[in-house]
């Protein structure tokens, strides 16, 4: 009945229930310590604090004062920060030198202004308020002309203004589409853009959270179903500050190892070894370049965690060694489910060790996951996550460097699709329970897999793939979109999802190339395997019993397509690891939505079925089947095609054609673009590195990061860093190499200048000497010069 349009019927019409909400009331007193002000009102206590001048922290408790207590989210202790606090005709007035907040008395409202006297966000008929259950509510005024993203993984549109989306950790196996709104992640945060300005708001709350931009056409609110109302307010102003200042907060990623962001080839399952070898074999014959393969969860002995089947895989350290030897890592899936057996070690100790979560009366909880009845360890708690950290061993003893975490919502087969909500986490001496902790399963899961695997490979940098997170996640894992499908639809929304989890701080993430659950066709594959060499995380993945989608699963014409786009993600290997080290010191994104770099822009709000890569290159895949054009967008500025080098005025909207061989590329003038040619995967050597260099009639310059790609050297030092000058006067290019830092050598012996957009003979001038060879040909107005690497 569920399915049929009884579902629609007018008896089942919600009726809709208001929640009451106590106003927090007037002010009655207020307190300030130079640090923290204090305020008491009629139904509650707020406490202001700053974290940084661009930083503040509110905090409302209706019962008793907020003792400001770090979530699990926030790494960041907050700064010394000098504050002008004042009260005039009643109003409190604090100001740092970023942000200046006013706090008015009847009833409390708090409005957050810039610096410049902007207003960033203000409360109006309604401001903080408490349900009678203990739910939290803040309303805000909305403007005409804000804009929203972020708000972690979220179905439907880029811009999330007119929309109400839930925070609720949810396994989703249900075909995604825009009216669910609770996905794998919560990321209770977003950045709203307003008149080419941006500020942020960070809802630290774990609870269940719902943001609601679509109820009110002047009003917006974030709501939690318990807790304290905890926020942050980011100062921005460009959109790049916001994210420095939530990632300040929230924490970074790492760089990741150069393997994890090369193709990765996955299946549920490749099941056995002689599968897996036979698969490696045939990306070797084909020469098709692959980093790692994936194992699902037939590989363990009737899905216990830290096992192997016997018959499946008789020799795993083996394949591990022998695919290593290929250049070729092996990721094995833990999910958290412990299969309740007494004779199994895990379990034993598990049990044996109080290791999992149980209810406050003393019985373990267990749900039905793959292996069956299990338990769930308690993640909450350090030496849980320790254990598990340890236990990890098994895997890196066998040469392992990868894990991928799924199922860690946690997924239980039930009706509410989680664990019972009553079951308790000891949270080192601080119990909550499930309905408190659910949000940071995932992300308490993600510490304890990246630490454990850290603490084991001598110096290597880890890699965690995770399904489910929280804000901070990106401290620990890269993160993949879940159970999309092989439908075009899914393809055009990976861009929007994709962007907003890189608006929210998460750097390192990607859909299933291909589409997970249903068939996908040839052409659905070429065309994902195009987008999908763009996006941080590249993962070709598909659900068992559907159609094989290996690269040349589809005939020799889809095979030839997907090789040279995942050859063209080899050859920008160089820009995309530059790339990620700004991500790992500022915290924006690789993949950017146009809004980003544009935010003046009124083209580009919602403009999500094109992106950014950078601030350099523009890509608009096709996604659609039987197309063989499609309208681009270019901002202001001069863009090359980068197939043809043909030249655009950006600024306005172009058509372009492109076969299912093409996917529409365009490269902004005034950039330089670092590439490598040939390579089969992440650490194979080559002997030159490319540099690109796209003229623009201005003076502009380029940075290149490069260091041993796999330990964490780089963090004493131990980098390459390049920037390089480019001045075109007449016909004089002059190229300027400048050393940022030198702590470690590249293995390349030349360098390659590859001159874009010279339609006459120019002189090449490096770093004050004219080169030599520039005699060479003018190729659809591109000059190459050779120069000794240096
Ligand atoms: O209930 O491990 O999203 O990528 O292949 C399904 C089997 C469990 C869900 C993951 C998917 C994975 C699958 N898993």
């Amino acid at each position: 009945m569920e399915d049929s349009s009884f579902a629609i019927h007018p008896e089942n019409e919600k009726n809709d229930k208001k929640q009451e909400f106590v106003d927090i009331g007037k002010m009655k007193k207020w307190f300030s310590n130079g640090e923290t002000i204090r305020f008491h009102c009629e139904n509650g206590f707020v406490n202001i604090r700053f974290y940084r001048d661009d930083i503040a922290r509110v905090v409302m408790n209706p019962r008793k004062e907020p003792t400001m207590e770090q979530s699990f989210a926030v790494v960041k202790s907050p700064e010394k920060v000098s504050l002008e606090v004042e009260e005039r005709e009643g109003i409190v007035t604090i100001r740092s030198s970023k942000l200046i907040v006013t706090v008015h008395p009847h009833p409390l409202r708090i409005h957050f202004y810039g610096s410049d006297s902007r207003f960033l966000v203000k409360e109006g008929r309604r401001g903080m308020a408490f349900g009678v259950k203990g739910e939290a509510i803040c309303f805000k005024e909305m403007a005409e002309n804000d804009h929203f993203y972020g708000f972690g993984e979220k179905t439907s549109f880029l811009d999330k203004r007119g929309e109400k989306m839930t925070m609720w950790n949810t396994d989703v196996f249900a075909p995604h589409n825009p009216e669910i709104d609770a996905m794998y992640q919560s990321v209770p945060y977003f950045m709203t853009i307003r008149n080419g300005k941006a500020h942020g708001l960070f809802f630290d709350n774990t609870f269940k959270t719902v943001f609601d931009m679509k109820s009110n056409r002047s009003e917006y609110s974030f709501w939690a179903e318990g807790g304290e109302l905890d926020y942050y307010l980011l100062a921005g102003p460009s959109p790049k500050d916001v994210l420095d200042q939530y990632t300040t907060l929230t924490g970074r990623m790492e760089l990741p190892p150069k393997w994890a962001l090369g193709y990765h080839q996955s299946r549920y399952s490749y099941k056995t070894e002689a599968e897996v070898r036979d698969l490696v074999k045939t990306f070797k014959e084909k020469e098709i370049p692959l980093d790692a393969v994936y194992l699902d969860i037939h590989y363990m002995d009737e899905y216990r965690v830290f096992t192997f089947d016997k018959r499946r895989f008789p020799n795993p350290r083996k394949l591990v060694q022998d695919l290593k030897k290929a250049g070729i890592q092996v990721v094995p899936i833990v999910d958290p489910g412990v299969k309740e057996d007494p004779e199994y070690p895990i379990y034993q100790e598990g049990i044996r060790l109080d290791q999992f979560c149980k209810y406050i009366e003393g019985d373990v909880y267990f749900g039905d996951v793959w292996p069956g009845k299990s338990a769930f360890p308690d993640f909450s708690q350090e030496k849980v996550r320790k254990w598990w950290g340890r236990k990890q061993t098994f895997y890196t003893d066998l040469g392992i460097e990868g894990i991928w975490n799924d199922m860690n919502e946690p997924a239980v087969f039930n009706e509410t699709k989680t664990m019972d909500l009553k079951v308790i986490h000891e949270n080192d001496g601080n119990p909550k329970t499930h309905r408190e902790l659910h949000n940071v399963y995932g992300l308490f899961m993600g510490e304890a897999t990246y630490n454990g695997l850290k603490n084991q490979l001598n110096g290597k940098r880890p890699f965690v793939l995770t399904r489910a997170g929280f804000s901070g996640i990106q401290r620990y894992a890269a993160v993949w979109t879940g159970d999309n499908r092989s439908f075009w639809e899914h393809l055009q929304m990976t861009m929007p999802m994709c962007l907003n989890l890189g608006m929210s701080g998460i750097a390192l993430t990607g859909s299933d190339v291909g589409g997970f659950a249903h068939d996908a066709t040839g052409e659905l594959l070429a065309r994902w395997t195009q987008l999908g060499a763009f996006m941080p995380f590249f993962r070709n993945h598909s659900n068992i019993d559907t159609v094989r989608q290996e690269p040349w699963a589809f005939g020799e014409e889809i095979e030839l397509i997907v090789k040279t786009y995942i050859q063209l993600r080899y050859r920008l290997l160089p820009y995309f690891y530059t790339l990620f080290r700004a991500a790992h010191l500022t915290g924006v994104p690789v993949m950017r939505p146009l809004v980003m770099e544009y935010p003046d822009d009124p083209n580009v709000f919602n403009l999500f079925d094109q992106f950014l890569v950078g601030e350099h290159l523009l890509v608009a895949p096709i996604t659609l089947p039987s197309t063989y054009h499609r309208v681009v967008y270019l901002p202001k500025g001069i863009w090359y095609d980068y197939w043809t080098n043909k030249t655009y005025e950006g600024g306005t909207y172009i058509m372009v054609e492109a076969d299912l061989a093409t996917l529409p590329l365009f490269v902004k003038a005034g950039s330089i673009i670092p590439e490598e040619e040939g390579k089969k995967s992440a650490y194979e050597k080559t002997d030159t590195l490319t540099v690109n260099i796209y003229l623009h009639s201005d003076p502009f310059m380029g940075t290149i990061y490069e260091d041993d790609g796999e330990t964490f050297q780089y963090r004493e030092g131990k980098y390459w860093e390049e920037s390089i000058r480019v001045r075109k006067e007449e016909r004089n290019v002059q190229v300027e190499f400048e050393k940022v830092h030198r702590g470690y050598k590249p293995y390349w012996d030349n360098l390659m200048l590859k001159i874009h957009g010279t339609e006459e003979p120019v002189d090449i001038w490096v770093n004050g000497k004219k080169a030599e060879d520039t005699s060479l040909a003018i190729v659809d107005g591109t000059v190459a010069v050779h120069v000794p690497f240096s």
